[in-house]
């Protein structure tokens, strides 16, 4: 039990043993529509490596470029952390190889069960050269951008060069993820869906990360938001955190609420994580918390349209070129 959660509670569980989340459609609009879950058959068994693109021992994680049938694919491995509820399994239904042993400490190499060394595995197929340039370790710079600086170098750059968010449409149309969502408030102006990120494999709350994508298909970024839209981030802030106590028994407290600039994505979403786990963009350069984001419009209706932003881009980011290109790097 962690969090007041009995593992058993979490939706979706274990069953899915080797389970390949796929992004459907997020190549640059060449994907499909649908949203079928490989279950049981291995689509990687003719992936062929061509680079690792990153890696982080301290994360268990290795983002890795290469070959699907032919076309270009990133594959995504993260070992998942360890869970309460197969302790029993692993201590019972394991080898253990001594590596060494000093008075009281000994070391060992543990060979668990499949079901207890799962790796977490996300495919995106057909990988972008953009999707290769977004999980390749780069250096970053941090950006200054004012009201102008997005009106004249941002905005155009991200009209032409966005990954495509047909992953978003197709979980607002319900054509994937449907039997995912947790909760739906299908107002058109003030609804949204909220459901597990696709980084969370759903076993613990630890992680707890899910999402909540707006109904309203015009809004890309933070800088889009002003005051009129204050209805619909205190529905989301409202709704999503009951939901998540509902589901999760996880308070509000617990919660880390926000929304990414720059985002990925350009289609409003807002992002709930765990307090105490280091999401991946969790950090001061790129998360703007929601109650601040909804404090800061209640000030001044044009706070995110004026003022000066910050954020970090990649090296080989096309973004970042733009800037250094009209002389603000
Ligand atoms: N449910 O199909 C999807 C889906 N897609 C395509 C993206 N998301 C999805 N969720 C569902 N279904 O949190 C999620 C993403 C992300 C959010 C978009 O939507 O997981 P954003 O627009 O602000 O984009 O948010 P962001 O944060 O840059 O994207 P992302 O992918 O999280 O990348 C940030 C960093 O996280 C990466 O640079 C990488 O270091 C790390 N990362 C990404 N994916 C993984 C992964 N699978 N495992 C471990 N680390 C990862």
């Amino acid at each position: 039990k962690r969090d007041g959660v009995e593992a058993d509670e979490l939706p979706q569980r274990a069953e899915k043993k080797a389970r390949v989340d796929d992004e459907n459609g997020g190549g640059g609009g060449g994907g499909g529509e649908g949203g079928e879950e490989a279950e049981s058959e291995n689509v990687l068994c003719g992936f062929k490596t061509s680079n690792v693109l990153n890696d982080s021992a301290r994360e268990k994680t290795m983002f890795i470029r290469g070959k699907l049938a032919d076309q270009e694919a990133v594959v995504i491995l993260e070992k998942t952390p360890i869970r309460e509820d197969t302790l029993a399994e692993l201590f019972s239904g394991s080898t253990l190889k001594l590596e060494m042993k000093n008075d009281i400490y000994s070391t060992y190499r543990l060979h668990c069960s499949s079901s207890s060394s799962m790796i977490k595995t996300t495919v995106v197929c057909p990988a972008t050269d953009k999707h290769v340039t977004k999980y390749q370790r780069q250096e970053s710079s941090l950006v200054e951008e004012t009201g102008e600086d997005y009106q004249s170098i941002t905005l155009p750059y991200i009209q032409k060069q966005t990954f495509s968010v047909q992953w978003v449409y197709n979980i607002l149309e319900k054509k994937a993820e449907a039997d995912r969502i947790v909760y739906e408030d299908p107002d058109p102006e003030v609804g949204f869906v909220l459901l597990p990120d696709f980084k969370w494999d759903q076993k613990q709350v630890d992680d707890l990360y899910l999402i909540a994508i707006v109904h309203q298909r015009d809004i890309k970024s933070l800088r889009d938001l002003t005051s009129e839209h204050l209805p619909l981030l205190q529905n989301i802030f409202q709704k999503g955190k009951e939901a998540i106590l509902q589901r999760y028994n996880l308070p509000a407290s617990k919660l880390r609420v926000y929304l990414h600039y720059q985002p990925s994505y350009y289609h409003l979403h807002v992002h709930f994580t765990k307090l105490g786990y280091e999401a991946p963009g969790c950090g001061v350069e790129r998360a703007h918390l929601l109650a601040d984001v909804i404090q800061n419009l209640q000030s001044d209706p044009r706070y995110y349209e004026t003022r000066t932003l910050y954020f970090p881009l990649r090296a080989n980011d096309g973004l970042l070129s733009k800037f250094k290109e009209a002389g603000r790097l």
